[in-house]
């Protein structure tokens, strides 16, 4: 048994030598492959302990590009852009001719093939590819002397389209370093998304060009005494670039009506009397509101939805509007309104916490649906009226959920998350009388009132994360196959220098 997670669709060991990685073995692929290339090459060579070049494969005629690749070398090629004759065993990406790029689960859908005479990635996208890579670098073997890829055909692609994890860097601040070590943990286990929580009561994390002050006056702040800290628009292109470099799309949150006290402090045109209140390094939230009665609102949402979707890539931002405790029913609705037309504004889509089912919804937005707590019928209903709803159930995915009574990190509220409750739940059956065809996807969140440094982060999201991934991605989840396959995992968690909870669901490696 090959131990990947999440488990593809259809894997077939073909009994036949395996591939070997050799000193001369390099990875061609298409120019439009090019990120995903580097990541197989940085996986054979980091697993070989040579470099493993990457050919860039072009029309015949045409000049070979020889960009620089992050972790290998470029070979030169032949007058044609085909391996010359100091080629060994290949690593060879394709690119289906006929892209579909309609449908998600064909976009990412990929297969490989690995004997002994070479190993063969394709898919339909650059994006399938990443995920075929994630596959591959899962199946390289340490065999004492040499490095190997069992020979095995593969079929695969994801059940859900939207695979993600939401960061909260409001409560404690990550550095780009962090956050970049987050992205490829995720491009491990074929999750596609990252959702930044980038504001809340405490502080303001991204710098935005038209409004400056927020991030001068709401960022140097977080939860008890921590020390802050924000995203200038260079850290943030770099975030980006690189979350894009592992086939990992950022999704960006302002929230808002409500935890929006870093707001208020820095703009005090925000605030009836124009008094900005204090800043806030509590824990507790839902006390603060923005007000539809004051004229600095409206412009104040055009600017920062407009600067954050001139500033992000992509299809979505994310408007926040969870636990708005202070703002009235009318108002919710008139301000998540207004947050909504900005969102349209950009020509994004927008994507708003559960209780946003509550004002009327442009078709195509994205409900995530956290609180098990709270009645479903209105997120049913905003289904039922065009919205698709996004799966975070806290008590499965809120990784900022102790494992056990009296874990040293985490909170509570929504119960005792061990690996176990992180693998076993239906995310089409979550929502009695939802559609099922109405769930785009699974996003786990990682909450940081508790929680200061990389280690805190990732000793909360290992092993669970792997076990969510698994949810999103795989389409026959089975608990004792899970636990099993997960295991030799930690050995890769310790060489990236990830901090790990060996909980006692899962027989680790000693
Ligand atoms: C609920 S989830 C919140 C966050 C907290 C989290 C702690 C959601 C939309 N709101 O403000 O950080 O619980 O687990």
């Amino acid at each position: 048994m090959l131990p990947l997670v999440p488990a593809p669709s259809s894997v077939l060991p073909t009994g036949g030598a395996p591939f070997v990685v050799r000193p001369r073995t390099a990875v061609v692929a298409p120019p439009s492959a090019r990120s995903a290339a580097a990541v197989v090459a940085a996986a054979l060579g980091e697993a070989a302990g040579f470099a493993v070049p990457v050919r860039w494969e072009a029309a015949a005629g045409a000049v070979p590009d020889e960009g620089a690749v992050p972790g290998g070398a470029v070979l030169p090629v032949d007058g044609a852009g085909r391996p010359g004759t100091d080629a060994g065993p290949l690593v060879v990406l394709t690119l289906d001719a006929a892209p579909s790029a309609g449908d998600p689960h064909l976009r990412e859908a990929y297969t490989l093939a690995v004997d002994e005479a070479g190993v063969r990635l394709a898919a339909r996208t650059p994006a399938g590819l990443h995920r075929a890579a994630a596959t591959l670098a899962q199946m390289v073997v340490n065999a004492g002397t040499s490095v190997v890829v069992p020979a095995v055909q593969i079929e695969d692609a994801p059940t859900y389209a939207w695979r993600g994890l939401s960061v909260d860097v409001a409560r404690h601040f990550l550095a780009v370093d962090d956050l970049e070590a987050i992205v490829d943990l995720l491009a491990g286990y074929k999750l596609n998304v990252l959702h930044l929580h980038l504001t809340d009561d405490q502080a303001w994390r991204l710098d935005l060009p038209s409004r400056p002050e927020l991030v001068a006056r709401s960022s140097a702040g977080g939860v008890d005494g921590d020390p802050g800290g924000a995203y200038s628009a260079a850290d943030w292109s770099r975030l980006v670039a690189h979350a894009a470099s592992r086939g990992v799309a950022v999704v960006p949150e302002i929230d808002v009506p409500g935890h929006v006290n870093a707001a208020l402090h820095a703009v005090p045109a925000l605030n009836p009397d124009g008094v900005a209140p204090e800043p806030y390094e509590g824990v507790a939230v839902g006390f603060s509101s923005l007000r539809s009665d004051l004229p600095a609102t409206v412009p104040f949402l055009a600017d920062v939805f407009g600067d954050l979707a001139a500033m992000t890539p992509g299809e979505y931002l994310h408007l926040g509007g969870d636990e708005a405790h202070h703002t009235p029913p009318d108002e919710y609705v008139r301000l998540v309104g207004a947050a909504l037309d900005a969102v349209r504004a950009t020509g994004r889509t927008a994507v708003g916490w559960q209780e946003v089912a509550a004002v009327p919804l442009p078709p195509g937005t994205v409900v995530q649906f956290w609180d098990t707590r709270a009645d479903t019928a209105p997120v049913v209903a905003a289904a039922r009226a065009g919205a698709r709803v996004l799966m975070s159930p806290a008590d499965h995915v809120y990784l900022d959920m102790q494992y056990v009574p009296g874990h040293p990190l985490g909170q509570d509220w929504a119960g005792y998350v061990e690996l176990r409750d992180a693998y076993e739940w239906d995310p089409a059956a979550t929502i009695p009388d939802l559609d099922p065809a109405a769930v785009v996807g699974v996003e786990a969140a990682i909450w940081t009132e508790t929680l200061r440094t990389r280690d805190d982060v990732t000793s909360m999201l290992l092993p669970r994360l792997a076990a969510v991934a698994e949810v999103a991605w795989s389409s026959s989840p089975d608990w004792e196959s899970f636990r099993a396959r997960v295991a030799p995992h930690a050995a890769a968690w310790d060489r990236a220098g990830l901090a790990w909870h060996a909980s006692p669901q899962v027989e680790w490696p000693r």
